[in-house]
């Protein structure tokens, strides 16, 4: 695999002092799967570990390797393995703020989750049929924004309803000057505008589950390499057929990451203090009422076969 249709002309030409570096110690993540990566590099697909030295060094989820980074690495010899040594500098990402589940886990509460990294474009996108919101689409542009990328708007589903053009009139008046377009994966509407934009670009596809994101990646590839599934019909929504993050490579030159859907993308880095101590505050009072209720529970007259 050549390093130029992984897209490292283009990113070299955005970093300093990069001259100098082994193209063969030089790799593209392709997917990171619960801990696992793939690798795309001079040697082909390559499965990417990280070490010790790597996992000390790491003080938070985002120094880990992510989809869309170029890494320095060393293959083992015999193996299709490598060993990732290091990132290189993200020029772009994608990021939002996760919001841990696991009550025990308060300073987590703020943690940065990144989507992708070294992106040029990120198409955000909606459904026509009943996923449309204004508000929604407002919070992934800020998002994008904030981590360097360009934001495209894609209106998928374009030929389920009477005036698309009303919806794209709205998105602009709210975003003067935005790129909107108006697709159809299923009719190829907009594909080739779509195609033309991606060029050698290295491009991202986010919004909710069941919008189109791989049938639009599948018809911009030209073969079905991504599963897709019917939406429920009562509410339009998917049932999450992606599952994880993978970049494909377009035979025009560019690169195409599909992600899963997520409802929200909340802005990580706008975050105020205040907001944080405000989290911090209400998940410390969570863990206190739980405690109380469990308390309350365990003492005979509040327990139910009394
Ligand atoms: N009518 C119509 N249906 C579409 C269009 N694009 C996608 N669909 C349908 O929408 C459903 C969901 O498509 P997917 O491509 O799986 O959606 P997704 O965004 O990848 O969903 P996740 O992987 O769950 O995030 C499928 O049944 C597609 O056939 C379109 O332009 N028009
Ligand atoms: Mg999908």
């Amino acid at each position: 695999m050549d390093l130029e249709i992984l897209g490292w002309r283009r990113y070299s030409q955005s970093q300093k002092n990069i001259e100098n570096f082994s193209l063969e110690n030089i790799a593209r993540v392709a997917v990171e799967n619960r801990g696992g990566y793939l690798l795309y590099s001079q040697f082909g697909e390559l499965e990417g570990i990280v070490q010790g030295k790597f996992i000390k060094k790491a003080e938070k989820e985002s120094d880990y390797p992510k989809v869309g980074d170029w890494v320095n690495i060393v293959k083992l010899q015999g193996e299709q393995k490598a060993v990732i040594e290091s990132i290189l500098p993200r020029f772009s990402k994608l990021s939002r703020r996760r919001i841990s589940k696991d009550r025990s886990e308060i300073n987590k509460q703020q943690e940065e989750q990144i989507i992708a990294t070294n992106i040029d474009i990120v198409f955000i996108m909606q459904g026509l049929d009943a996923d449309f919101s204004l508000e929604r689409l407002n919070r992934y542009m800020e998002a994008v924004k904030n981590g360097g990328a360009h934001p495209v708007v894609l209106l998928n589903k374009c030929d389920l309803i009477k005036n698309p053009t009303e919806k794209k009139a709205d998105v602009l008046a709210e975003n003067p000057g935005g790129e909107i377009f108006l697709v159809s994966a299923k009719t190829g509407h907009g594909l080739a505008e779509v195609k033309n934009l991606i060029s050698e670009k290295s491009v991202v596809f986010v919004g909710s589950s069941g919008v189109g994101k791989s049938t639009l990646a599948n018809a911009l590839l030209g073969i079905d390499l991504q599963k897709i599934q019917e939406v429920r019909v009562n509410d339009s929504k998917g049932r999450h057929t992606t599952t994880k993050r993978e970049m494909f490579l377009l035979s025009s030159g560019g690169i195409l990451i599909d992600t899963p859907g997520m409802r929200e993308l909340e802005p990580w880095e706008k975050q105020t203090e205040f907001a944080q101590e405000k989290a911090k505050n209400n998940a410390k009072r969570k863990i206190k009422n739980g405690r109380l209720a469990r308390a309350l529970i365990k003492r005979p007259e509040f327990t139910k076969d009394k």
